[in-house]
């Protein structure tokens, strides 16, 4: 295959194909069908699935007990340049074997960080040079960039954020960067995930000062990328804490109203990941909802929270209930604004087999599709749409209809719940809601 270097890391597995849900392969797609036209589209279309290339192809299992589990065949060589052009070659041939057509990275993903920040530009250059061949050889794509300002000991304290303006400027010379490679490349968006955004101790911090901070900083971003001809949509992605105490960007709802505060509105959207929503003791669904809204449904981080657990775990989606409503909103809102579904989730530590990163892929895009089906089943052939609906039919007609039209006053409610007198429930009728959804599963 013209697509790999000369070393196949992922040996005997083929590309995975779809064989439907009667199949007993466990390296098949039961559900996930790539061309099969779903609501007016095809699922690739809808989805646009991605690997995260630091879960998949950096991250080596550890976790704060103890060292990583994996030992990967990619990653042995002790020139950095040399080991990421393994990387980036056994990333490509995963992406291509899974069938997916994207991939999203952070800068020090693709090359290790140098010693110095001009070392460090000279091997983003690099191997963004590298990617570039492969990415034409392949067809395959980039869904965004982004940059880590939150693994480096220089931004414990924040990175746009940060009290020091030097680590501030820093932040940005990275971002130009990382800005610069997602543009070469063909990046159709760019993320802003603001990990070490936000504080540890409210005492020694000014949080409005930073916030005009961030909201001056994210502006710069964006002129600059606009003036070297990017066009395509700037993320934010919500989470309300981890590694902080607290992050400025809370959830959907908080960094809406900051980018609406600081003039962003226009070129930025969110990047809703599940895990990050369940943290803010928000469901998923509620999140892209609250994005949706706002016209910012932009791209989603695919992946499921552990109940029992207070940390953004990043396991694989399998969950068909929670996945099923979040469809729900998703075909309502018309798909996500030039973004797609980024697997932003890594298989566990136990999981040391080679085709364990396949069997967690399979099984992510499996549920998205068999949930998209079951939404779509129920957009279109379920009382679901009609009885939510009737809820609000007071609104279609009469004084309701004008209420929405701004035609009424206080005054003139007060006068309607004069005349009115005492009304009768509406029942809610939740529990019909939810046997519909159980229903179509
Ligand atoms: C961490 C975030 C991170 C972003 C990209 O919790 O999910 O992985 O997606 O920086
Ligand atoms: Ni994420
Ligand atoms: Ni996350």
């Amino acid at each position: 295959m013209a697509i790999l270097g000369d070393k196949e890391y992922f040996k005997g597995i083929e590309t995975i194909k779809y064989e439907g849900k009667e199949s007993d392969n466990p390296l098949a797609f039961k559900y996930y069908n790539p061309d099969q036209v779903v609501a007016g589209k095809t699922m690739r279309e809808h989805f646009k699935f991605a690997i995260a290339y630091w879960h998949t192809f950096c991250g080596q299992g550890s976790d704060p007990f103890g060292p990583g589990t994996q030992n990967f065949a990619w990653d042995q060589s002790s020139d950095p340049i040399q080991a990421a052009k393994d990387k980036a070659d056994a990333a490509f041939e995963f992406i291509s074997k899974m069938g997916f057509d994207y991939f999203c990275f952070h800068d020090y993903d693709l090359v290790q960080e140098g010693a110095t920040f001009a070392e460090s530009e000279k091997r983003l250059v690099a191997i963004t040079e590298y990617i570039k061949q492969k990415k034409a050889n392949s067809g395959i794509k980039l869904l965004w960039g982004t940059a880590n300002c939150f693994s480096n000991p220089r931004y414990m304290n924040g990175a746009a954020t940060n009290p020091d303006f030097n680590v501030v400027a820093r932040a940005g010379g990275q971002i130009k960067l990382a800005l610069d490679a997602t543009i070469a490349l063909d990046g159709e968006n760019y993320v802003f995930w603001g990990g070490r955004e936000g504080y540890m101790s409210l005492l020694n911090t000014d949080m409005g000062r930073e916030l005009d901070h961030i909201g001056q900083f994210l502006s710069m971003a964006r002129d600059y990328a606009r003036a070297q001809g990017f066009k395509g949509n700037f993320f934010i992605e919500p989470k309300p804490m981890e590694p902080m105490k607290h992050q400025y960007d809370f959830d959907a709802a908080t960094a809406i109203g900051f980018l609406h505060k600081y003039g962003l509105e226009k070129d930025f959207k969110m990047n809703i990941e599940v895990n990050h929503a369940t943290l803010a003791q928000h469901t998923f669904q509620h999140e892209m909802q609250v994005a949706a809204n706002a016209g910012m449904l932009g791209s989603l981080d695919a992946n499921r929270g552990d109940y029992q657990n207070g940390w953004d775990t990043d396991q694989f989606p399998n969950n068909i209930q929670e996945t099923t409503e979040a469809m729900l909103v998703f075909l309502k809102a018309g798909g996500l604004q030039g973004g797609g579904i980024n697997f932003d989730a890594k298989i566990r530590r136990n999981s040391t087999d080679m085709e364990d990163v396949f069997y967690a892929h399979i099984g992510g895009a499996d549920t998205f599709a068999r949930a998209l089906l079951i939404a779509d089943k129920i957009i279109s052939s379920s009382p679901y749409e009609a009885l939510r609906e009737k809820r609000y039919s007071s609104f279609d007609t009469g004084k309701g209809k004008d209420f929405e039209a701004g035609k009424l006053n206080l005054k003139d409610l007060y006068e309607i719940a004069q005349d009115n007198g005492e009304l009768t429930l509406q029942s809610g009728k939740q529990e019909l809601f939810e046997n519909i959804i159980s229903q179509y599963i």
